[in-house]
């Protein structure tokens, strides 16, 4: 008999942009390039910690490009900015970050001057067993500012609003409507049904 997958994947990151984009204090992050003529680049938050992930916004983005042999060019999702590598320079940009990953390099040496972090959201992937009513939801939280919360019948989960990883839960649903919202943006949401018979076999 054969077992059917079904797989459900839901993302809340859409509608976390706007909140983001009207805050006026933005985030401040720094880039530093090439002290020294070093081959060095670097991304790092207020707290000087490198940067390897962020939540979607905007932010300034204060870049200290201090060599004439290198440069610092940012590419991702809807950002496309640079210094100009003969030169050195002082820049301060505000930068808007959607889900995705974003990559940092000197242009004149980008296979060993370079670094990437990733933006964003939560996203959840729902595999059912068919003919079962047993599921694995795998959580992926990757913001601080928002969580993964799933209602329906015999069902109450959540991820803290706070936590930021992977969750994996083994669920029991039943026939019925189900709702995952983020508890800090309510209109962040949405909806499946699952059936009140099993989810159905393949031909056996
Ligand atoms: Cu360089």
């Amino acid at each position: 008999m054969p077992v059917r997958l079904i797989v459900v994947c839901v993302s809340l990151v859409a509608l976390l942009l706007p909140s983001a984009a009207a805050r006026a204090d933005n985030p401040l992050l720094e880039a530093f390039v090439g002290a020294n003529d070093a081959y060095s680049i670097r991304l790092q938050d207020a707290n000087g910690t490198r940067v390897t992930h962020l939540d979607a916004g905007t932010y300034t983005l204060k870049v200290h490009d201090l060599s004439t042999v290198h440069n610092f060019h940012l590419a991702g999702p809807g950002v496309d900015m640079a210094t100009a590598v003969e030169e050195a320079q002082e820049a301060t940009w505000a930068v808007t970050f959607t889900d995705g990953t974003y990559t940092y390099v000197c242009d004149a040496h980008s296979s060993i001057m370079r670094g990437t972090f990733t933006v964003g959201a939560v996203s959840s992937k729902l595999t059912i067993l068919a003919g079962t009513n047993t599921v694995m939801v795998a959580v992926n939280d990757r913001t601080r500012t928002d969580n993964f919360h799933l209602t329906g019948p015999g069902v109450n989960k959540k991820t803290g609003i706070a936590f930021h990883g992977r969750a994996t839960w083994k669920l029991a649903l039943q026939g019925g409507r189900y709702v995952y919202r983020s508890d800090a943006h309510k209109k962040v949401r949405g909806a499946f049904s699952v059936p009140s018979t099993p989810y159905p076999r393949g031909p056996n």
